[in-house]
């Protein structure tokens, strides 16, 4: 008769066999920035894999071969699908014949800035009725430190399945950085902590046969705690930047002058750069998860709320600037012909989410501007009640009375926007290295 303590190693054991040949039929739910590449490095790294997701349309994509993510090649999931390595579905019953699950599902802010875990629940509610024994679970979306053991633990303990010992469980923060062309899913160091060490030892099994890097840490808070730092990081020193070129703008200094000075110390500085705003499904949220958990704790974070209060001031203060340029050139900011030039909530992307052309826009046109925009990446723009279409920047900048670059994507037309707009209010110090007195940085 094998003990007990022996059966239990057997599950773990067998498990780590199948991730070792790569027999382990690998689920990954939500198929969004980070679960689709996950799931397209699983299948080329010789996972069968089944991609789960509530949007029919998403699944419907995969399995026609096609991919709706800006970083995933359409011939990476043709080819995985074509081959029989990747496949969709929105029926959860799946995972009952599925060894491994990552969760890639959205962890919002809700409008009163506490977590919205519902996405993580309704995930974790449904694979707890179909989970097998033997099946390894990791969380990588974004979330406050305790939310593995303290919430996705108790629902897939809701069977008769116990965690550490017929089922494991580990948190991973996602780390995709879209539009990022050096560093991706594959080649990005991935952390991981499991509930118990079988738990552990079986993600660093999943993720070294995937990925290039894994960094285990010796439990689930100290993984979510980890991408909370990172976020946080950038947060709170985008935010002191911020009111560093608040400052530099009342004391008449370039902001940007002295950034890029301080950046040539070699040591003991990192260069952020004040901006329009914050924007994005990260940095604006993520530290508000760590903020909400630390008040349960006893501890106010003050550094957040104070840098969140800062950065959510920007938009503001770019209008007012605006304003304030018109002015000197003795126009209203009413019915003012205003051209936003760049809408995605960072270079070179696509995603609108959180992006502070969406503040400006709607406080210009709350103020009687009238708006044009262009963005390559975004062919239509909504202000508030009004549809938008992208507008060549160069035709707009000879007939509006004001350009403001918010967005600064490459390879937009600066030289000869500059040429043709009468005025030019630069957030990003994207006409670094023009000079003209028709040009006024943030
Ligand atoms: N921003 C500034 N000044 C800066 C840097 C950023 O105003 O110096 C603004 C951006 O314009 C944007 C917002 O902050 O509106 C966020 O920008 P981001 O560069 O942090 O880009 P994100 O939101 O795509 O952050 C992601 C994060 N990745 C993950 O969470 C896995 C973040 O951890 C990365 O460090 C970041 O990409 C990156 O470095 O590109």
């Amino acid at each position: 008769m094998q003990s007990n303590r022996s059966a239990k190693m057997t599950i773990a054991g067998a498990l780590a066999e199948k991730i070792k040949s790569k027999q382990a039929r690998c689920g990954v739910v939500g198929l969004g920035y980070v679960g689709l590449p996950l799931a397209v490095e699983l299948g080329s790294t010789g996972f069968p894999v089944t991609g789960l997701d509530v949007q029919a349309s998403k699944v419907g994509e995969i399995n026609a071969g096609r991919s709706y993510v800006q970083d995933v090649g359409g011939d990476q999931v043709n080819a995985l699908v074509a081959q029989g390595k990747l496949k969709a579905t929105t029926d959860f019953s799946v995972v009952a014949e599925l060894d491994t699950i990552n969760i890639c599902v959205p962890t919002p802010l809700r409008k009163t800035k506490d977590p919205d875990m519902s996405y993580v629940v309704s995930a974790c509610q449904e694979i707890a009725k179909h989970i097998k024994p033997g099946t390894l679970v990791i969380l990588e979306s974004t979330t406050y430190p305790g939310t593995t053991d303290e919430l996705v633990r108790p629902i897939l303990e809701s069977g008769d399945l116990r965690v550490g010992e017929e089922i494991f469980l580990c948190f991973s923060p996602e780390r995709v950085d879209p539009g990022n062309a050096q560093f991706h899913t594959k080649n990005i160091p991935k952390v991981v902590g499991g509930c118990t060490p079988a738990c552990t030892e079986l993600g660093v099994l999943l993720y070294k046969s995937a990925l290039e890097t894994v960094v285990p840490v010796s439990s689930t808070q100290v993984a979510e705690m980890v991408k909370l730092l990172e976020n946080t990081f950038r947060m709170i020193n985008i935010g002191l930047v911020n009111e560093v070129a608040l400052m530099c703008g009342r004391m008449g200094i370039d902001v940007w002058e002295v950034i890029e000075a301080a950046a040539t110390k070699p040591f003991g500085f990192m260069p952020f750069y004040p901006g329009p705003g914050l924007g994005g499904h990260c940095i604006p949220i993520d530290p508000f998860y760590l903020s909400w958990k630390s008040k349960q704790a006893g501890i106010e974070a003050r550094f957040i709320e104070l840098a969140g209060y800062i950065n959510g001031q920007m938009p503001h203060f770019v209008v007012d600037r605006v304003q304030q340029a018109l002015n000197e050139h003795g126009k209203p900011i009413k019915g003012s012909h205003i051209h936003i030039m760049g809408v995605a909530y960072k270079k070179n992307i696509e995603d609108m989410r959180e992006s502070p052309a969406l503040d400006i826009a709607h406080l210009l046109a709350q103020r009687g501007a009238k708006l044009s925009y262009s963005d390559p990446f975004v062919p239509e723009f909504k202000v508030d009640t009004v549809e938008l279409t992208s507008q060549d920047a160069v035709s707009m900048a000879a007939v509006c009375d004001c350009v403001v670059v918010v967005t600064d994507h490459t390879g937009m037309p600066y030289a000869q926007v500059l040429e043709k707009a009468p005025l030019i209010f630069d957030t990003r110090n994207a006409l670094k290295g023009f000079q003209s007195d028709k040009i006024v940085r943030l």
